[in-house]
């Protein structure tokens, strides 16, 4: 444990974001950090090396410049070759370096953070996985042998041996409000020009491919009510604009009692109003999922694939949580429907099942977001770790 100065150095945050591909790794890196901006008085520098991704869930963000604040975070270009042109003897020392998802610091800052004294606290923030090993390498130190630095592994996870989840201070009241006010929520759907009150059942679907999802798109044609099906652009709405070629002229599509209509990506706060303003949402990967667990409504996710089927892994461990408390017949139908979303497997039956018990999962999701809440955010739980490794003063996330 080190003492740090009272200095403006123990202040900054380096966070590092290396965009594998789609909006995750950015979505949960550009979230933390304007919280740790936001709600604890950090000073934070964000580098990515993808700026085209990150503006298509923060507009603000112009990638043509290398360096640039949005919501008082810094934002600097780290370019795909990484080590070679940033000069990194010219950025000032960091008090916390955050290594996220798997990216890899370059290793001439490795070398110049273990030049620094005192040394950066270094954190490898991780991949969310529900499994039960996380619980036992959440914390643990590695040390870096030819840097005389340790690595901390911070994993984010659903219970309270993990670091938690990320959500911001008053978000779950905040979208609780949204739901309770229909004039906002009017006001809302205005903008993309949806007149809401005439779809009884509104769904975003914010998913990667299903062989079998026109058989879904059939069901929601033949419900009784009017059916509305949000899908943001991208590859999805690619394949069915070229399934549809009205649907991608128009931007919009009548099939039976199901309306299908494209959204452009909304900035990050919009889209999480988007999920509390539908019935039910599809969302896909690491954050989207959790921004529907803040949501409460029912949700179904689709979870990144990897080689030699690993994700079904960790969404068997998602669900071995998620369904424990949940009545047997409640907890088969989830089980189902996911198992079927996540396999390109037959939709139709296991739609059937889950459909009529969407207002029970509702209840129910209400219920698991209190306790995922009470393991406290994941940025002020990376702050408080923080505070201890440094033996910082109480006010340190005040300055
Ligand atoms: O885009 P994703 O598929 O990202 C994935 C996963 O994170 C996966 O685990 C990772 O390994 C892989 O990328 C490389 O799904 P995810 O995680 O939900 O990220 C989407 C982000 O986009 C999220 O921050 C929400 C945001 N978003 C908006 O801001 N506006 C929108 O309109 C939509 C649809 C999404």
């Amino acid at each position: 444990m080190r003492q740090l100065n009272q200095t403006d150095e123990r202040r900054l945050w380096r966070v590092f974001c290396s965009v594998v591909d789609n909006f995750g790794d950015i979505g949960i890196c550009w979230r933390l950090s304007r919280q740790l901006v936001a709600e604890h008085g950090i000073r934070v520098q964000l580098l990515v090396d993808d700026l085209h991704s990150f503006q298509r869930i923060c507009p603000q963000i112009s990638p043509a410049l290398s360096g640039q604040v949005a919501e008082g975070v810094e934002v600097l270009y780290w370019p795909p070759e990484h080590s070679t042109q940033l000069n990194w003897q010219q950025l000032p020392p960091a008090a916390v370096v955050i290594e996220a998802l798997a990216c890899t610091i370059p290793e001439a800052y490795k070398q110049q953070m273990a030049r620094q004294l005192p040394a950066p606290l270094w954190l490898n923030l991780e991949y969310l996985s529900a499994e039960l090993w996380v619980e036992g390498c959440h914390a643990l130190s590695s040390p870096q042998g030819q840097h005389a630095l340790n690595k901390y592994f911070f994993f984010p996870g659903f219970s309270n041996k993990t670091g938690g989840l990320l959500y911001e201070q008053h978000l779950p009241q905040k979208l609780d409000q949204f739901i309770a006010d229909k004039a906002a929520q009017q006001a809302f759907w205005q903008k993309s020009d949806i007149v809401a009150d005439a779809f009884q059942l509104k769904i975003s679907l914010f998913a990667y491919s299903h062989s079998q999802l026109n058989s879904l798109l059939q069901q929601w044609q033949q419900l009784p009510d009017n059916v509305l099906c949000i899908i943001p652009h991208g590859e999805l709405a690619d394949e069915l604009s070229k399934q549809y070629p009205q649907l991608q002229r128009a931007g919009q599509l009548q099939l039976g009692n199901l309306c299908l209509k494209l959204m452009p990506f909304l900035a990050q706060p919009d889209y999480d109003l988007l999920l509390a303003a539908c019935d039910v949402n599809f969302v896909r990967g690491e954050d989207s999922i959790i921004r529907a667990h803040w949501a409460g409504r029912p949700f179904v996710w689709q979870i990144y694939r990897q080689q030699e089927n690993a994700h079904l892994v960790k969404l068997q461990a998602f669900l071995d949580r998620y369904c424990q408390q949940m009545p047997a017949q409640l907890a088969d139908a989830i089980r189902q429907f996911y198992l079927a979303w996540n396999t390109d497997s037959e939709l139709t039956v296991s739609w059937q099942k889950i459909y009529p018990l969407l207002p029970q999962i509702e209840e129910y999701n209400r219920l698991w977001r209190q306790q995922l809440l009470a393991n406290g955010d994941l940025a002020s739980n990376l702050v408080h770790f923080a505070e201890k490794k440094f033996i910082i003063t109480p006010n340190f996330s005040q300055q």
